[in-house]
């Protein structure tokens, strides 16, 4: 982010990013908390230290615009609209949760705001997003994003994805959230080929690369492709780089990382970065007072998602398949 005054719009605009950031920082402390507590029922994959790309990201979309995510989701849900009460309820198993509580962390969908669904299968969201942009495509002026890690680019439906939406010119975004580590690898060095980039371009994709902690940086990269796609200019790519601060999954030990890699990336911590820019531009913005207002929305959210009953047994069978 560069330094020195901000116009009044300007301000306004990463007020409302900050404050969505604290939301998905503060959305994933208590599901930390509430998985060690034994509250949620599943495997779940937080995304603190990753929140700009989410917020980023979503900010330029409309209601009835797309998204498909992965395993680390939340973020992206919570950007593009999902209640958190009812996020936490899935989790937690309940039957208010946005899919009835039979779902968890990684089958967060709601149609109604264009979440086409978290997803346990790395890369399944890829090709759904370049039919969703097919449909969008025959049916107006819609696009979709999908949301992946650099460790679904290797797989195959990253591949089907990206080569039906280029033949069909479908406005899609594909965002490549390059976050260091594909479970326990770390990513640089993991492959033989070419950068990502590169091999975005060897399909024929218009490839940017991105500073994913910055969320104004994300908006305006996304903004830009977002405008292209709307515009009938077809699919672009963009690489966000940016850093897991947690484990792989909730209880990883994370053997695996330097700790000091870990310090490097907490200096350029999404949230820090935003409250210092605003710091330093005089903007008489109150960060921690919204950080405390996001911490009682999801506090809120997290006692009234538990307060809720458990599915009918009865209905076990309902909402979970054909
Ligand atoms: C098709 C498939 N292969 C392997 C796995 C196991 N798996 C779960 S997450 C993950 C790593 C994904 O890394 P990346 O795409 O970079 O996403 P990140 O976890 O870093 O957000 C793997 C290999 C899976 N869920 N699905
Ligand atoms: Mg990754």
């Amino acid at each position: 982010m560069t330094s020195g005054k901000l116009a009044a719009a300007d301000t306004a605009r990463l007020v409302e990013r900050f404050t969505m950031m604290a939301r998905i920082r503060e959305f994933e402390r208590r599901v930390a908390v509430h998985f060690r507590e034994g509250d949620v029922h599943g495997f779940v994959h937080t995304s603190t230290g990753q929140e700009a790309v989410a917020a980023g990201a979503c900010a330029p979309l409309r209601d009835t615009d797309f998204i498909t995510t992965t395993h680390r989701g939340h973020g992206h849900c919570i950007a593009k609209g999902a209640d958190p009460t009812a996020m936490f309820a899935e989790l937690f198993g309940r039957a208010t949760g946005i899919c009835g509580g039979k779902g968890g962390s990684m089958h967060i969908a709601a149609a109604d705001r264009g979440i086409l669904g978290a997803n346990g299968i790395v890369g399944a969201g890829i090709p759904l997003a370049t039919g969703a942009g097919l449909a969008a495509k025959v049916s107006g002026a819609k696009v979709a994003i999908a949301f992946f890690g650099e460790g679904a680019v290797h797989s195959g439906a990253f591949h089907e994805g990206v080569v039906l939406a280029v033949a069909w010119q479908t406005p899609v975004i594909f965002l490549c959230e390059n976050n260091a580590y594909a479970e326990f690898t770390r990513s640089e060095g993991a492959w033989g080929g070419p950068p990502l980039l590169e091999r975005a371009a060897g399909y024929g994709l218009p490839a940017t690369q991105v500073d994913g902690n910055d969320v104004i940086a994300v908006e305006d990269a996304v903004g830009a492709a977002v405008e292209t796609a709307r515009g009938d200019g077809g699919p672009t790519f963009i690489e966000a780089q940016t850093y897991r601060i947690g484990g792989h999954y909730e209880g990883d030990p994370v053997a695996y990382r330097d700790e000091a890699e870990l310090e490097r990336w907490k200096h350029r911590d999404p949230l820090a970065s935003a409250a210092a820019r605003l710091a330093e531009a005089d903007a008489d913005v109150d960060t921690e007072a919204i950080m405390r207002s996001a911490a009682e929305e999801m506090e809120v959210a997290v006692q009234t998602a538990k307060e809720a009953p458990y599915p009918d047994t009865e209905t076990v069978l309902e909402d979970v398949g054909g």
